[in-house]
């Protein structure tokens, strides 16, 4: 073993970042972002972070950013504290074996881990990934006022900058039909200079979801993203199948372990996964799942938690690995937040998100934004 990669001290905070304008999902609102940053150090002193950032505390899933802290630093961190950092499977599995499930706490630590031996060896995260296959990925933007007026200005605004020609709404907070009059109205108003998805975040039921979805495809959406309940695949299989040929249905809360991959891509209940390091817990729990994905024919979506730089850098890396069979990625939780952790953000040019190089995720963190947003430091509480 070489002791100079030794895990030696590991940290984790609570961090609140306003969001720059509320965020409205089918489960509720969201003004601020509190994401989990995680410092960790080598006994050769190199330093590597980790996030995981969740959306309206434990709404979008069972984990909020107090249970990850709590999780990380009672249990995670003790685990890993004397091994061998560049050993990542063997990390992996003493958390596994420390704490069940939990995985967006291991995503922020394994995201650490990789940092900073990547940092060490002075190697971009993506050489110890398996290799760059994309420079550069198609960035989407989602829509999400809730105002009809302000997402166009949103989209428009985002069109002229050559920023963002896909753009997610998302819908299931109010009726169907008031969903479907939002987004044709958004479609005919950026007919013909972008391409559009939708995200129902669960909230129809199966027949809701037959009964509406025709609609959305007529108005012009393209990508449709978890329209029913994570558990319900039978529906996921039966909307592929009648409206497969002519939009694709996409799996995101369906889709965690690689296991969910394997039972969704048996029965082909999506033609796209929406891949999160977050929810697969971690980097290479990812490219497990996209592995999945890649041998059924499914393409993969390069999916956020709205993370800042640091976590949105982490996913760049590893989707720069995967294969050709996607639909682009969206990154954008920075520029959702009103200030970042770092100096400099990922570059995004002519409507495609320039993917980072390193060493580590090639980000310089700013500690004094970790001490500004710092939870422990505003007295801020819990959403
Ligand atoms: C989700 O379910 O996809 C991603 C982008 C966004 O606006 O919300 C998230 C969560
Ligand atoms: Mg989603």
């Amino acid at each position: 073993m070489t002791d100079r990669l030794l895990i030696e001290r590991i940290e984790a905070r609570i961090l609140d970042i306003p969001t720059i304008r509320p965020h409205k999902l089918a489960f509720g609102a969201i003004s601020r972002q509190s994401p989990v940053i995680v410092q960790l150090w080598l006994r050769n002193g190199a330093t590597g972070f980790g996030e995981a950032a969740t959306i309206g505390g434990p709404s979008w899933n069972e984990e909020s950013p107090e249970s990850i802290h709590h999780a990380i630093t009672a249990h995670l961190a003790p685990a890993l504290l004397g091994q061998d950092g560049a050993h990542f499977g063997a990390a992996l599995a003493r958390m596994d074996l420390a704490c069940r499930g939990n995985a967006f706490a291991k995503s922020a630590v394994e995201m650490a881990v990789i940092d900073a031996v990547a940092r060490s060896l002075h190697l971009p995260a993506w050489q110890l990934l398996g290799g760059k296959r994309h420079a550069s990925l198609p960035l989407a933007w989602t829509l999400a006022s809730g105002d009809v007026s302000r997402d166009l200005e949103e989209a428009q605004l985002r069109l002229e900058q050559k920023r963002h020609r896909i753009f997610k709404i998302k819908i299931g907070a109010r009726t169907p039909e008031q969903d479907v009059a939002h987004v044709a109205r958004i479609a005919r108003g950026l007919a013909g200079r972008a391409t559009l998805t939708v995200d129902v975040n669960q909230a129809w039921d199966g027949s809701t979801a037959r009964r509406h979805l025709p609609a959305l495809i007529d108005a012009g959406v393209t990508l449709i993203e978890q329209p029913v309940a994570r558990w319900n695949v039978e529906a996921l299989k039966t909307l592929t199948a009648e409206l497969g040929g002519r939009a694709s249905l996409m799996a995101d809360e369906s889709v965690c372990t690689p296991q969910d991959a394997m039972s969704l891509a048996r029965v082909q209940a999506a033609q796209v996964f929406s891949l999160k390091v977050a929810k697969h817990g971690g980097l290479l729990r990812t490219r497990d799942v996209a592995a999945v994905a890649e041998a059924a024919d499914i393409a993969w979506y390069g999916g956020t938690m709205l993370e800042t730089s640091i976590g949105s850098a982490a996913s760049a890396h590893v989707f720069s690995t995967l294969g050709p069979l996607h639909h682009g990625c969206e990154l954008f939780g920075p520029q959702l937040l009103v200030d970042d952790l770092v100096t400099e953000r990922m570059a995004i040019r002519d409507f495609e998100l320039q993917l980072p190089d390193g060493p580590g995720f090639g980000l310089t963190v700013e500690l004094a934004q970790l001490n500004r947003f710092d939870r422990a430091r505003s007295g801020l509480k819990a959403v």
